[in-house]
């Protein structure tokens, strides 16, 4: 039997690069705390993702409940936001002491519908939070202009989004907040990490704070803020892996064109797509199963079965946990939801791989 295939693997520079990067640490002894690596990654990143500001996080959840409480909202707030992701999403927003308020999503890319928003907008609900999932950016233009109308801050969860454009405009200069996952699963990684992109100095301020307890100086603590620095061995994986990244990009896209050319046209397979103008990253390889010979479930264990492990990215929907309050309606994120599956995709598999799997299939 060949050997296994999972939906993902880490992208890593060679074992040599990453010594190389982490050789000043040694001397400096300067491991964590916002060192020269973090500070330069910080600075570097702010190109690539489109935004004045960047700051670092330990992790991509982190960074998402420190996006939330940077803009001080008082409890019991609501969020409209999708039930179509992980479970981080709903989970920043719960911890952050508000209420999610589920809205459906759009069945060509699986994103918030700004059709349905407006709705559920209350005299409670301080923001917006949709997901740009699978990299698939959001109606930006349309969300927006709801968040202007009823004066709702637009938080992006763009744990997804690295490296995505659309029409030219890098995806982090989009809404007044966008949080990023740099975990090591993700198409652009510092094995965990995150940032938050903002436009405004005292956001940037706020964001500094609530990553290293408060503290501006040895004598000020001005917020309870928690501990959810990048430390230095992470952002040197994210020095290394920056410049291998459009090589990963577009090893991605050869294995994605692969896969369409071969799943397209199918009866029953549905391939939701990145909208018009979109310069995408290939991070993820959904595929819906409506029609089809077998149901998702049953593809699944058929891949399994030859050591393929594609995965139900998402599913269950999240407003389905216990811990959150039933009654959402959302019958288009509940059938994706029920027939997708996240076939395998990174740049340790080759077209014979794609070929294997679309045979299984
Ligand atoms: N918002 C959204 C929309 C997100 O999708 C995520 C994370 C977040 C927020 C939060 O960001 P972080 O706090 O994570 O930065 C994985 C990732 O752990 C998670 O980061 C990601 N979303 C989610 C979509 O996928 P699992 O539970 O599926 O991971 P796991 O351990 O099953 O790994 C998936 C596959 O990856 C494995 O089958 C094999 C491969 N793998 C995994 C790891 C950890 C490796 O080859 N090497 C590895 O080191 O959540």
């Amino acid at each position: 039997m060949k050997g296994n295939i999972y939906v993902t693997q880490p992208s890593m520079p060679s074992y040599e690069e990453y010594c190389e990067a982490i050789r000043p640490l040694w001397e400096s002894r300067w491991l964590t705390n916002m060192g020269d690596m973090h500070n330069e990654l910080e600075t570097r990143l702010c190109g690539i993702l489109g935004s004045p500001q960047t700051v670092l996080f330990t992790n991509g959840h982190l960074a998402l409940e420190a996006a939330i409480q940077a803009f001080g909202f008082p409890r019991g707030g609501e969020v409209i936001t999708t039930p179509f992701t992980f479970a981080s999403t709903t989970n920043a927003i719960i911890r952050s002491g508000l209420v999610p308020v589920f809205c459906d999503i759009l069945a060509d890319d699986c994103t918030l519908d700004p059709g349905k928003v407006e709705a559920l907008v209350t005299e409670r609900t301080v923001a917006i939070l949709p997901v740009h999932v699978y990299g698939h950016i959001c109606d930006v233009e349309a969300l927006g202009e709801i968040a202007r109308r009823h004066s709702l801050k637009l938080i992006f969860d763009a744990a997804h989004a690295f490296g995505t454009s659309l029409n030219g405009t890098p995806v982090g200069a989009f809404g007044d907040a966008s949080m990023f996952s740099f975990h090591a699963t993700k198409v652009f990684n510092t094995i965990e990490g995150g940032a938050v992109c903002v436009r405004d100095e005292s956001l940037r301020r706020r964001l500094d704070d609530l990553k290293n307890f408060g503290i501006r100086d040895a004598e000020t603590v001005v917020c309870a803020g928690g501990n959810a620095k990048m430390n230095e061995f992470q952002a040197a994986m994210g020095l290394c892996n920056l410049r291998h990244f459009e090589q990963e990009r577009s090893r991605r896209a050869a294995l994605v064109m692969a896969y369409r050319e071969r799943l397209t046209g199918l009866d029953g397979i549905t391939l939701p797509l990145p909208r018009k103008g979109t310069e995408a990253n290939y991070s993820y390889m959904p595929v819906i199963f409506d029609g089809w010979k077998r149901s998702r479930d049953e593809v699944a264990a058929r891949l399994a079965g030859e050591g393929i492990f594609a995965r139900k990215y998402f599913h269950p929907l999240t407003s389905s946990y216990p811990f959150c309050s039933g009654g959402a309606v959302t019958p288009v994120a509940q059938h994706i939801s029920e027939n997708i599956l996240t076939l395998p995709l990174h740049s340790g598999l080759g077209v014979e791989d794609v070929e294997r799997i679309c045979e299984v299939l």
